[in-house]
Formats: C-alpha cells, structure tokens, sequence
C-alpha cells in the first residue's frame, strides 16, 4: 500500500481522502516505528518547512504534495535533484484570496476596523468617526499578476478603479499598463497590491524606495508572502507618513507582528486567512488527496510545480 506521512494537521478531508487507499502515518507513529523507510508521499501542511534534510530521511520518497499554491516552504531544487514531484494547490483559492484583498483594500482605505472600534468603545456618542480616504478615481497596482492578481485586477475593475502591473516580463493580451520596475509601479498606483511568490528571488521586492514612490497618499496591500516587503522600512515609512496606510495578511516572521504595527490603529492586519473559508480549504485538501491518490495509482500527479515538472515514464524526466 502507497505509504503517505502526514507530519502535521490536515484537514479531516485529507487524512480520510488518503486513507481510503493509502497507509497514512503521522511523524510520531513514523519516529515510533522503522516504517520511514517505506514512505513514498507527504501531505504537508503550507506552513511545514520540507527541506532536503527533511526529505532526505524517507529514501523512498516519491512526491510531496504541498497544501497551498505558495510552496516556498519546500526545497524543490533538492526534490528536483533527487527525482521527488512537488505538486501544490493552484487555481482552487484565486477567487477567495482575491476576495481576502478586495476585503482589504476597502477596509483599509475606508478604516472600516477603525470606524468599529471607534462605535464600540463608545466613541459615536461624542463625535462621528474621521472622514477617510477613497476608492473613487484610484489605481490599483499589481505586483505579480499572476491566477490570484488576475482575480484581482477583475475585482478592482469592478469597483471602477483603474489596474496596472509589474511581473518580470510583460504578458501579452493582458489589458492592463505593465511597469517594468516595482518602484515605477508603485510611483504609478494609489493602491499596491503585492501578489508574488515567496523566495528569495522576491525577497524585499517592496523596499524604502518603492514605499517612498507609493507617496503619502498610498496604500500596500500585502496578500502574497511576508518577505516580499522590508517589514522594517514598512514600518518607518507608516510612522512617518510616507505611506497613508497598510492592509496585511501575512508577516516577515508568522506568528509573529511587530509591537508597532499592532500599536497602529490606522493598518489592517489579519492572521494569514487569505484561503480560509472551510470551502476552500476543503478543495485545496481534495486536490492534495487528488495529486497523491493519481500518483499512487500511476497517472502522475495533476498539479506539479514548474520547478518538478513530470512528463509520462518518469519523475522529472
Ligand atoms: P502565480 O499564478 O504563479 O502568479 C505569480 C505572479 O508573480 C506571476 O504573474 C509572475 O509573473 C509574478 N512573479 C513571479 N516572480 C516574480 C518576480 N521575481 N518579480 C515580479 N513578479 C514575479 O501564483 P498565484 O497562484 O497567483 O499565487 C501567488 C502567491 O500568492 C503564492 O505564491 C502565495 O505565496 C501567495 N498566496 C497567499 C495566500 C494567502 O493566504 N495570503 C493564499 C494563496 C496564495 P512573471 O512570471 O511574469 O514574473
Ligand atoms: C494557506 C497560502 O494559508 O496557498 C497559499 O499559498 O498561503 C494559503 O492558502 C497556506 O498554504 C497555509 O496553509
């Protein structure tokens, strides 16, 4: 039987998904037992770091199928040079991470969590909460559009606000303004959006500079990965008034929020929920399941990652 660990929690929909055909073991009964040698999947949850020392203790490991479409936290190089498919969960939560920035951007322009905590502590009673900024004749920037920024820019559209991006290279047919540098996007939005990978090919891609160029006015909007923005120089630039305001949904060092972001009452901060409805948790779980349950029978796995790609009579071939 296809041996599948689960190092950490999964979702009901994953551990009974696999079991139906697979024997799933957790890290416990693993370490308890001399069953790692026969461990050919992972079922990892995104915030499991699976790196080559990791991996390189199941020498029959085969595929390891990452719960989130960001897998940053997997060494793929390592899985590339030892045969070992990655797959993640793409295309299944554009809609609701894209939802989780919309929600964003408007909470933090209109201090929707401000204005709530102003009328709960009591506060309407002597005087009516500041008037704040808009989203009437903005220009919402997209840094990566990629499934996710896509959904946004759509969204954005709808909410009448002009969209342009910056990716690595321009994508052809796309309707929108394409920024070759992120500085010369954020000059040119009121709205950033940071929608990339994670890695250290993005890490602090929103630097002083780029916030500096976003202009008093602006506001980031970070849905991607932490890294992706200098945490430090975020904060400065918020302090000072070089930006207007943030709306963040993930952090340098998760768990963890700085002191002086939580001290501000003029940022949004949520803990990670960009994909956290039980509908599309439920259907990144099924496509892990998916990925190994086709792998296991032999039809290669659905959702590699570009970095492991399989084509038929073998991993990586
Ligand atoms: P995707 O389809 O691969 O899109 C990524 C986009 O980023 C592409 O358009 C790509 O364009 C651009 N990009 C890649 N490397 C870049 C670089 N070095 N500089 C500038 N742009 C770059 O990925 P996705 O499915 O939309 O997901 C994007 C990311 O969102 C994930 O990797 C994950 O970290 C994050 N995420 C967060 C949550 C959450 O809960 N907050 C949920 C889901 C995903 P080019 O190739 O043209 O550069
Ligand atoms: C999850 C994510 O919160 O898919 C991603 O890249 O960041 C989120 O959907 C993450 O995978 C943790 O489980």
């Amino acid at each position: 039987m296809f041996h599948v660990l689960i190092p950490a929690p999964v979702l009901p929909v994953v551990r009974e998904g696999l079991a139906k055909a697979c024997r799933v073991s957790t890290l416990d009964e693993i370490e308890a037992s001399d069953a790692r040698s026969d461990v050919r999947g992972i079922a990892g949850g995104g915030h499991l770091v699976v790196d080559g020392a990791f991996m390189a203790r199941f020498p029959k490991l085969e595929i390891v199928a990452n719960f989130g479409v960001g897998y940053n936290n997997v060494d793929t190089e390592w899985a590339r040079q030892h045969g070992i498919i990655v797959t993640n969960t793409p295309d299944v939560l554009n809609e609701e991470v894209a939802d989780t920035a919309l929600g964003l951007i408007i909470a933090t322009a209109r201090q929707l969590p401000a204005a709530e905590r102003h009328l709960r502590a009591g506060r309407w009673n002597e005087g009516a909460f500041p008037l704040t900024a808009t989203l009437r004749g903005r220009t919402v920037g997209i840094l990566g559009l990629g499934r996710i920024g896509k959904a946004i820019a759509t969204r954005a559209e709808a909410f009448g606000m002009a969209v342009v991006y910056h990716g690595r290279r321009p994508q052809p047919g796309v309707p929108y303004g394409y920024f070759p540098t992120v500085k010369a996007l954020a000059a040119a939005s009121d709205i950033l959006v940071v929608i990339a990978p994670g890695g250290p090919e993005t890490r602090h891609l929103v630097d002083a500079d780029v916030l500096q160029a976003l202009g008093p006015q602006g506001i980031l909007i970070n849905v991607a990965r932490g890294t992706l923005v200098d945490e430090a120089a975020l904060i400065d630039a918020l302090a000072k008034g070089h930006i207007l305001s943030a709306g963040l949904d993930v952090f340098e060092h998760e768990p963890a929020v700085p002191q002086a972001l939580l001290d501000m009452d003029h940022v949004v901060l949520l803990p990670h929920v960009g994909s956290a409805s039980t509908h599309t948790r439920n259907a990144m779980g099924q496509l892990v399941v998916d990925n190994i349950l086709s792998w296991a029978a032999g039809r290669g796995p659905l959702t590699p990652v570009a970095e492991t790609p399989w084509t038929q009579g073998g991993a990586n071939a």
